[in-house]
Protein backbone atom coordinates (compact mmCIF):
# COMPACT_ATOMS: atom_id res chain seq x y z
CA UNK A 1 0.00 0.00 0.00
CA UNK A 2 1.39 3.39 -0.79
CA UNK A 3 0.75 5.61 2.07
CA UNK A 4 0.25 9.50 2.04
CA UNK A 5 2.27 10.74 5.26
CA UNK A 6 1.44 14.66 4.80
CA UNK A 7 -0.48 14.72 7.94
CA UNK A 8 0.06 12.02 10.39
CA UNK A 9 -2.37 12.36 13.58
CA UNK A 10 -1.68 10.86 16.85
CA UNK A 11 -4.00 10.59 19.09
CA UNK A 12 -4.26 12.53 22.43
CA UNK A 13 -7.91 11.62 24.07
CA UNK A 14 -6.80 13.84 27.01
CA UNK A 15 -6.09 16.78 25.39
CA UNK A 16 -9.76 17.33 23.29
CA UNK A 17 -11.07 20.02 25.17
CA UNK A 18 -14.37 19.54 26.87
CA UNK A 19 -17.62 19.29 24.54
CA UNK A 20 -16.18 17.69 21.68
CA UNK A 21 -16.24 13.62 21.63
CA UNK A 22 -13.05 11.72 20.32
CA UNK A 23 -14.87 10.57 17.11
CA UNK A 24 -16.22 14.01 16.69
CA UNK A 25 -12.63 15.40 17.02
CA UNK A 26 -11.12 12.55 14.77
CA UNK A 27 -13.59 12.85 12.27
CA UNK A 28 -13.20 16.72 12.18
CA UNK A 29 -9.25 16.27 11.13
CA UNK A 30 -9.88 13.53 8.83
CA UNK A 31 -12.25 16.18 7.37
CA UNK A 32 -8.71 18.66 7.68
CA UNK A 33 -6.59 16.45 5.82
CA UNK A 34 -5.26 14.12 8.32
CA UNK A 35 -3.86 11.22 5.91
CA UNK A 36 -2.60 8.85 8.62
CA UNK A 37 -3.78 8.03 11.95
CA UNK A 38 -2.08 6.47 14.95
CA UNK A 39 -4.10 5.32 18.20
CA UNK A 40 -1.99 6.33 20.91
CA UNK A 41 -3.54 5.35 24.61
CA UNK A 42 -0.46 5.25 27.07
CA UNK A 43 -2.56 4.88 30.32
CA UNK A 44 -5.83 2.88 28.96
CA UNK A 45 -6.58 -0.85 29.70
CA UNK A 46 -6.66 -3.08 26.76
CA UNK A 47 -10.47 -3.48 26.65
CA UNK A 48 -10.60 0.54 26.74
CA UNK A 49 -8.05 0.36 23.70
CA UNK A 50 -9.81 -2.23 21.79
CA UNK A 51 -12.87 0.21 22.21
CA UNK A 52 -11.53 3.47 20.82
CA UNK A 53 -8.75 1.60 18.23
CA UNK A 54 -12.67 0.18 16.73
CA UNK A 55 -13.79 3.56 16.82
CA UNK A 56 -11.20 5.00 15.22
CA UNK A 57 -11.11 2.04 12.62
CA UNK A 58 -14.53 3.36 11.48
CA UNK A 59 -13.75 6.38 11.13
CA UNK A 60 -10.09 5.93 9.17
CA UNK A 61 -12.27 3.78 6.31
CA UNK A 62 -15.08 6.40 6.11
CA UNK A 63 -12.12 8.62 5.31
CA UNK A 64 -10.15 5.94 3.79
CA UNK A 65 -7.01 6.61 5.73
CA UNK A 66 -4.77 4.31 7.31
CA UNK A 67 -4.53 3.29 10.76
CA UNK A 68 -1.74 2.62 13.05
CA UNK A 69 -1.72 1.55 16.59
CA UNK A 70 0.68 2.53 19.12
CA UNK A 71 3.05 -0.38 20.60
CA UNK A 72 0.10 -3.01 21.15
CA UNK A 73 0.52 -5.64 18.22
CA UNK A 74 -2.42 -7.89 19.90
CA UNK A 75 -4.85 -4.37 19.34
CA UNK A 76 -3.74 -3.94 15.59
CA UNK A 77 -4.08 -7.76 14.30
CA UNK A 78 -7.59 -7.59 16.54
CA UNK A 79 -9.26 -4.50 14.87
CA UNK A 80 -7.30 -5.34 11.27
CA UNK A 81 -5.22 -2.00 11.74
CA UNK A 82 -2.77 -0.84 8.49
CA UNK A 83 0.23 -1.34 11.17
CA UNK A 84 1.97 -1.20 14.05
CA UNK A 85 4.51 2.27 15.31
CA UNK A 86 6.77 0.84 17.60
CA UNK A 87 9.50 2.29 20.38
CA UNK A 88 13.15 2.01 20.86
CA UNK A 89 12.21 -0.49 23.46
CA UNK A 90 9.31 -2.30 22.35
CA UNK A 91 8.84 -5.16 20.37
CA UNK A 92 11.98 -5.46 17.51
CA UNK A 93 11.01 -4.55 14.26
CA UNK A 94 11.80 -7.88 12.89
CA UNK A 95 9.94 -9.40 15.49
CA UNK A 96 6.73 -7.81 14.93
CA UNK A 97 6.82 -8.26 11.67
CA UNK A 98 6.84 -12.04 11.69
CA UNK A 99 3.67 -11.04 13.97
CA UNK A 100 1.36 -8.89 11.55
CA UNK A 101 0.04 -9.69 8.18
CA UNK A 102 3.03 -9.64 5.15
CA UNK A 103 2.26 -6.47 4.18
CA UNK A 104 1.43 -4.43 7.60
CA UNK A 105 3.05 -0.95 8.16
CA UNK A 106 5.83 -0.47 10.71
CA UNK A 107 7.31 2.64 12.02
CA UNK A 108 9.51 3.22 14.77
CA UNK A 109 10.55 6.54 16.51
CA UNK A 110 14.17 7.77 16.44
CA UNK A 111 15.88 10.49 17.82
CA UNK A 112 19.80 10.26 16.29
CA UNK A 113 21.07 8.82 12.94
CA UNK A 114 22.30 5.86 14.51
CA UNK A 115 18.72 4.68 15.35
CA UNK A 116 17.46 5.89 11.65
CA UNK A 117 20.16 3.72 10.58
CA UNK A 118 19.20 0.59 12.41
CA UNK A 119 15.10 0.78 11.71
CA UNK A 120 16.07 1.06 8.03
CA UNK A 121 18.08 -2.40 8.26
CA UNK A 122 15.37 -4.18 10.26
CA UNK A 123 12.85 -3.33 7.68
CA UNK A 124 11.01 -0.57 9.30
CA UNK A 125 8.18 1.46 6.65
CA UNK A 126 9.05 4.82 8.06
CA UNK A 127 10.61 6.69 11.19
CA UNK A 128 9.14 9.17 13.33
CA UNK A 129 11.84 11.66 14.53
CA UNK A 130 12.15 13.71 17.30
CA UNK A 131 11.07 15.29 19.51
CA UNK A 132 12.12 18.53 16.95
CA UNK A 133 10.51 21.05 19.48
CA UNK A 134 9.76 21.43 22.77
CA UNK A 135 6.70 19.32 23.73
CA UNK A 136 4.24 18.41 26.86
CA UNK A 137 2.29 15.71 25.14
CA UNK A 138 5.12 13.49 25.89
CA UNK A 139 7.95 13.19 28.61
CA UNK A 140 10.93 12.97 26.26
CA UNK A 141 14.24 12.86 27.66
CA UNK A 142 16.16 12.93 24.00
CA UNK A 143 17.57 16.11 22.88
CA UNK A 144 15.26 18.12 21.20
CA UNK A 145 16.63 18.22 17.67
CA UNK A 146 15.43 21.60 15.92
CA UNK A 147 15.24 21.29 12.09
CA UNK A 148 18.66 21.06 11.39
CA UNK A 149 19.49 18.30 13.49
CA UNK A 150 16.50 16.84 11.95
CA UNK A 151 18.04 17.68 8.20
CA UNK A 152 21.60 15.40 9.53
CA UNK A 153 19.46 12.64 10.96
CA UNK A 154 17.38 12.55 7.18
CA UNK A 155 20.87 11.90 5.88
CA UNK A 156 20.84 8.05 6.97
CA UNK A 157 17.08 7.50 4.82
CA UNK A 158 18.85 8.66 1.35
CA UNK A 159 19.24 6.01 -0.92
CA UNK A 160 16.17 3.88 0.53
CA UNK A 161 12.44 3.70 0.13
CA UNK A 162 11.92 4.16 4.05
CA UNK A 163 9.43 7.26 4.91
CA UNK A 164 10.18 9.81 7.26
CA UNK A 165 7.96 11.91 9.49
CA UNK A 166 9.21 15.07 12.49
CA UNK A 167 7.29 14.60 15.25
CA UNK A 168 7.15 17.08 18.53
CA UNK A 169 5.75 20.23 19.13
CA UNK A 170 4.98 20.97 15.53
CA UNK A 171 2.35 23.51 14.88
CA UNK A 172 1.00 25.16 11.80
CA UNK A 173 3.33 27.89 13.16
CA UNK A 174 6.48 26.27 12.88
CA UNK A 175 5.55 23.84 10.46
CA UNK A 176 7.36 25.51 7.22
CA UNK A 177 10.05 26.02 9.70
CA UNK A 178 10.72 22.46 9.89
CA UNK A 179 9.85 21.30 6.42
CA UNK A 180 12.12 23.78 4.50
CA UNK A 181 14.59 23.98 7.39
CA UNK A 182 15.10 19.97 7.52
CA UNK A 183 15.48 19.72 3.43
CA UNK A 184 18.82 22.49 3.75
CA UNK A 185 21.00 20.25 5.35
CA UNK A 186 20.39 17.29 4.00
CA UNK A 187 18.60 17.76 0.84
CA UNK A 188 16.30 15.03 1.77
CA UNK A 189 12.59 16.04 2.47
CA UNK A 190 10.48 14.67 5.44
CA UNK A 191 7.75 12.88 3.95
CA UNK A 192 4.96 14.84 6.49
CA UNK A 193 4.22 16.01 9.97
CA UNK A 194 3.52 13.90 12.91
CA UNK A 195 0.99 16.18 15.26
CA UNK A 196 -0.75 15.63 18.28
CA UNK A 197 -1.82 18.75 20.25
CA UNK A 198 -2.04 21.32 17.80
CA UNK A 199 -4.71 18.58 16.27
CA UNK A 200 -6.53 17.48 19.01
CA UNK A 201 -6.38 20.31 21.47
CA UNK A 202 -7.73 23.29 19.42
CA UNK A 203 -11.11 24.00 19.62
CA UNK A 204 -11.33 23.41 15.58
CA UNK A 205 -9.52 20.54 14.69
CA UNK A 206 -10.65 21.01 11.24
CA UNK A 207 -9.22 24.08 10.75
CA UNK A 208 -6.17 23.63 12.55
CA UNK A 209 -5.72 20.16 10.19
CA UNK A 210 -6.20 22.19 7.26
CA UNK A 211 -3.56 24.66 7.78
CA UNK A 212 -0.86 22.08 8.66
CA UNK A 213 -1.93 19.65 5.86
CA UNK A 214 -1.80 23.31 3.37
CA UNK A 215 1.79 24.14 5.01
CA UNK A 216 3.02 20.58 3.75
CA UNK A 217 1.13 20.55 0.46
CA UNK A 218 2.94 23.89 -0.20
CA UNK A 219 6.24 22.29 0.74
CA UNK A 220 5.89 19.49 -1.64
CA UNK A 221 4.72 21.40 -4.35
CA UNK A 222 7.43 23.88 -4.19
CA UNK A 223 10.09 21.08 -4.35
N1 LIG B 1 6.57 11.18 20.24
P1 LIG B 1 2.76 17.24 20.15
S1 LIG B 1 7.11 13.59 20.72
C1 LIG B 1 4.13 11.00 20.69
O1 LIG B 1 9.86 12.58 20.04
C2 LIG B 1 5.39 11.76 20.61
O2 LIG B 1 9.22 10.55 19.60
C3 LIG B 1 7.60 12.05 20.27
O3 LIG B 1 2.99 15.75 20.61
C4 LIG B 1 9.00 11.70 19.95
O4 LIG B 1 2.48 17.23 18.68
C5 LIG B 1 5.52 13.11 20.90
O5 LIG B 1 1.54 17.66 20.95
C6 LIG B 1 4.42 14.04 21.30
O6 LIG B 1 3.97 18.02 20.54
C7 LIG B 1 4.07 14.99 20.20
Amino acid sequence: MEIDYSLYLVTGRNLIPDGITYEDSLEQALKGGVTVVQVREKTADTGEFLEVARATKKLCEKYKVPLIINDRIDIALAVEADGVHLGQTDMPIKVARKLLPANAIIGISCNTGEEVEKAVSAGADYVGIGPVCATSTKQVTSPLLGPRNLGDILVALENTNVKSVAIGGIKSTNATRILFGSIMTSGKSLDGLAVVSDIVASPEPLIAAKRLKDAVSYFKASR
